[in-house]
């Protein structure tokens, strides 16, 4: 049969797979494990181009480690609570769990019929009550070590959806989907204290040399941390509001104290309460800046505002020497002291705010090379490196030693029993607020008792469950509505006490489903710690770089956190992190100017003749700019259509072809049909080697020297092809491993293609050609496995590939016999000779020097010695 039916063979294959298991993984297996991760879906409603593209590497790595003799851990679940479906269920007037448990049936069948190679019985969803409920002892057991706490916080709360907002959902100050102008509230709500771990988090960091370096340096600027001085600046007494004395103000600059104009306070700091007291514009003037809201990006972009106070405050070395005290909006509270002193000529929020209010611009940091009495600053602060002037005592050191000699002086300063100053570290990473007022989440499993306060559920009552009956009508949270749901009595002292209605961020689910993977089945514990620590860490988990901070810093936080109460022995979840790049298509545009997808036009020509015209009136259609696969562009193409038409390995195939994984990879419909016609070729090409290594019956047994030459030949490609794809999917590049396999298939069609006479059975060329074939489909395994069984089954074979063992290849075979050194003259790089591996000094020597450029370097010269380093170089002194 000359032609291959994916169609028929994907579904075969699928179907044996399914029934012999072959991918669920024993927790009693006794081989070494791999567990490969992908991150897991929302199930929004139908998967997507890049959940092909993220599916087929994973798949490829389980699938190699799998004939590796691995015990690989390959599992998959849902994300499954979230906002989407409480949208869908307000418009669409059905329960959030009916949308997403559809939603998940959908995309289960789409993900089988991709043919991954995952342990569905490992399976979870997040919105499932076995899940759920475990997560709620998560939390207990948090909260009773102390790592769950209620705080009262400002957050930005939506007046019209009732709502806290993060502060991504924030624009301009207005709620995202209600445009409702968002307020300030202090609010009670459940944090986790992932600030406890932000040392251990940053250090961990060193230990994870198998992730990118740019998600590591991401999360380092998340967690943010600085090494400074906290500095207790006294304040003039005839300036000062009742009580007050001091203002502590952390810097990591105290090199630039001299440089000091003015400081400021954040608006809820103690200071500026008290100054309002006395002062109504003042007063009004706290109040405008609540309205800016909490979030970071908000204070760096707004217009500096600042209010001066009337406080004085002394200078740490010159007591005659006063500043400003200010109210400023750039000042956060949460940070460091919630004040700060302020240079301007070294910090640009400082130059804004001091050429806003006339205060002096005082260079203290020279730039090496410039004359300080020329020193000007304009525009721009001067951020670099350089060296103390205008600063009496630390003229003329560099920054860091007049950090540490500011440090030194003013530890050494005490005042009422305590220094002046302290060295301090600070960290940006703030508690994790996890309360939604959310019906679609986990709830928080506490009840609150009016003597009590907020008293946990015991774990026999566990799991809270979401109420079913639900009305969707109104905004807001459906809990907090709920007629009877929150009514229960106190579970310590029995009095009429009320559920806590909020849920819990969705990011909590997904902070340990890879742990719950080891052991779903569990029903009395979310891991059982001993199959926890032997299936643990994830060795490979691959996912897009959109999570490289929350997500993957979320998780890192409840691995120390499940480990501390017992629940996990581990510092690292995930030992190998890969970020995969987009899928990104053309756009369309039709003569209106509208996006037109790429189903609706036909492409002519090609180069800078391609043109496109719309299918049905052939009117032009531009095309656009690359970008990313979206809904709104129309550029997207459904994996179903083309699973549909072409196949699960031709999709699979072409994903991981074109570009290095970690890049962009351009679908383009030419791209795909290449593909699809490489599977057909590739199955007419195991057919044909099948038959050249049966041999012709009757074929003259006797080998002449050319078949034998050309048998190593095959037997060369083969073999080298087999190591480099294996090496190469070790290092996760899958593109390259593609391009082994085509320069095998080609090798071995030119070679089929040039034995002309019938090859006798048994002889070295059969054989060669049996083998090639059998590695041929076994490198082709982890990519298209569909056809890798059809094949592997053509070739006689009882058992699949998905349980065969990797061929050994044998790498005597591929070692080139030659090696190229590198020759120098006097240490300079002049040449390069070509030697036998196994030649001795005197003939590396000898080609060296009879190297034409050797020669005519040497011009003449005879050399007065020559060192040959075996391997390596040959140097030539003259
Ligand atoms: C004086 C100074 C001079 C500063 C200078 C910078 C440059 P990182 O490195 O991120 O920790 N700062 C401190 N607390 C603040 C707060 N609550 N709100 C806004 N800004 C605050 O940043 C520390 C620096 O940010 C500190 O060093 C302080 O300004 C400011 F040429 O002090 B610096
Ligand atoms: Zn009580």
């Amino acid at each position: 049969n000359d032609r291959y039916h994916a169609g028929e063979s994907e579904a075969h294959w699928q179907a044996v797979w399914a029934e012999r298991r072959c991918f669920e993984a024993s927790n009693a297996d006794p081989r070494p494990k791999y567990y490969v991760l992908e991150m897991f879906p929302y199930p929004s409603g139908r998967i997507h181009m890049g959940h092909v593209r993220n599916y087929a590497m994973g798949d490829a790595v389980a699938r190699f480690r799998r004939a590796k003799g691995f015990n690989v851990i390959h599992p998959m679940g849902w994300d499954a609570f979230g906002l989407p479906a409480e949208n869908a269920a307000m418009q669409n007037k059905r329960h959030p769990a009916e949308w997403t448990h559809k939603n998940i049936d959908t995309m289960r069948a789409q993900l089988k019929s991709m043919g991954l190679s995952i342990d569905w019985a490992r399976e979870v969803a997040t919105c499932d009550p076995s899940y759920y409920k475990q997560q709620q002892r998560i939390f207990l057991a948090f909260l009773e070590a102390g790592l769950a706490q209620r705080k009262t916080s400002k957050v930005n709360w939506d007046p019209v959806d009732n709502t806290v907002l993060a502060n991504e959902q924030v624009v301009d100050g207005r709620g995202w989907r209600s445009g409702a102008v968002v307020e300030q509230r202090e609010l009670t709500q459940w944090f986790l204290k992932i600030t406890d771990y932000a040392q251990e988090l940053y250090d961990g960091l060193d230990t994870l040399t198998e992730w990118p370096d740019k998600v590591r340096l991401m999360q380092r600027n998340w967690i943010g941390r600085s090494e400074g001085l906290t500095i207790r600046w006294q304040l003039d007494p005839a300036t000062v509001p009742a009580g007050e004395t001091e203002l502590s103000a952390y810097t990591t600059r105290p090199d630039t104290l001299f440089g000091a104009s003015f400081l400021a306070v954040a608006a809820d700091h103690p200071l500026a309460r008290a100054a309002a007291a006395k002062d109504a514009d003042l007063a009004a003037f706290i109040d405008d800046c609540r309205k800016l809201g909490t979030s970071v990006a908000a204070l760096e972009t707004a217009e500096k505002k600042g209010y001066d106070t009337g406080i004085r405050a002394r200078h740490p070395f010159d007591p005659a020497w006063e500043l400003p005290v200010y109210v400023a909006n750039f000042v956060l509270m949460d940070y460091g002291t919630g004040a700060i002193f302020g240079c301007p000529a070294h910090d640009g929020r400082d130059l804004d705010f001091a050429r806003l209010k006339g205060l002096p611009v005082t260079p203290v940091v020279c730039p090496p090379g410039t004359d300080p009495a020329a020193l000007e600053i304009g525009d721009t602060p001067f951020t670099e490196d350089g060296r103390l002037v205008n600063s009496r005592f630390l003229d003329g050191l560099t920054v860091p030693d007049a950090k540490d000699e500011v440090a030194r002086r003013l530890e050494a300063v005490d005042i009422g029993g305590a220094p002046q100053a302290t060295r301090q570290v600070n960290f940006r990473l703030r508690d994790w607020g996890i309360s939604r007022q959310r019906y679609w989440g986990c709830p928080i499993p506490v009840v609150h008792c009016p003597s009590c306060g907020a008293v946990p559920v015991p774990t026999a009552d566990l799991p809270v469950t979401l109420p079913e009956d639900v009305d969707f009508d109104a905004p807001g949270n459906m809990l907090d509505r709920h007629p009877t749901w929150k009514n229960v009595p106190c579970p310590a002292c029995g009095a009429a006490a009320r559920r806590e209605t909020d849920t819990m961020d969705t990011f909590v689910d997904s902070s340990w489903y890879f742990a719950r993977f080891t052991d779903p089945w569990n029903d009395a514990a979310p891991t059982t710690p001993g199959v926890a620590d032997r299936l643990l860490p994830v060795d490979q988990y691959i996912g897009g770089v959109e999570h490289a901070i929350l997500h993957l810093l979320y998780s890192r936080f409840f691995t120390r956190a499940m480990s501390r109460v017992g629940l996990l022995n581990l510092d690292e979840p995930f030992r190998g992190l890969f970020t995969q790049g987009m899928v990104v298509h053309e756009t369309y545009k039709g003569p209106d100017g509208a996006w037109v997808s790429p189903e609706e036009i036909r492409i002519e020509g090609a180069g800078g003749e391609r043109r496109a015209a719309l299918l049905s009136s052939g009117a032009p259609v531009a095309i656009g700019a690359i970008e990313k696969m979206s809904k709104s562009k129309r550029n997207v193409v459904d994996p179903d259509d083309i699973i549909g038409s072409y196949g699960a390995d031709t999709a699979r195939w072409f994903m991981l072809s074109d570009s290095p994984p970690d890049r962009d990879v351009i679908w383009t419909e030419e791209g795909v049909q290449g593909s699809a016609k490489f599977v057909q070729r590739l199955w007419r090409l195991v057919g044909e080697l099948k038959r050249a290594a049966a041999g012709e019956p009757g074929a003259a047994t006797a080998q002449t020297p050319d078949d034998e030459a050309r048998a190593l030949d095959v037997r060369k490609s083969a073999h080298r092809a087999l190591i480099r794809v294996e090496e190469d999917l070790e290092r996760l590049r899958f593109n390259r491993c593609v391009a082994h396999v085509y320069e095998l298939a080609n090798a071995l069609s030119a070679s089929i293609a040039s034995t002309e006479a019938p090859v006798a059975p048994g002889s070295a060329l059969a054989r060669a050609f049996g083998e090639a074939a059998g590695f041929l489909v076994q490198a082709i395994g982890p990519f298209m496995p569909h056809l890798a069984e059809a094949c592997w089954a053509e070739l006689g074979h009882a058992t699949p590939v998905a349980e065969t063992p990797w061929p050994a290849a044998d790498r005597a075979l591929v070692v080139e016999n030659t090696i190229v050194l590198p020759v120098q003259i006097n240490g300079k790089r002049r040449a390069e000779v070509t030697v036998p591996r196994d030649a001795d000094a005197k003939a590396v020597e000898a080609a060296a020097l009879g190297s034409d450029t050797i020669v005519q370097a040497l011009d003449g010269r005879t050399p007065k010695k020559v060192i040959v380093v075996p391997g390596r170089i040959v140097n030539v002194v003259v």
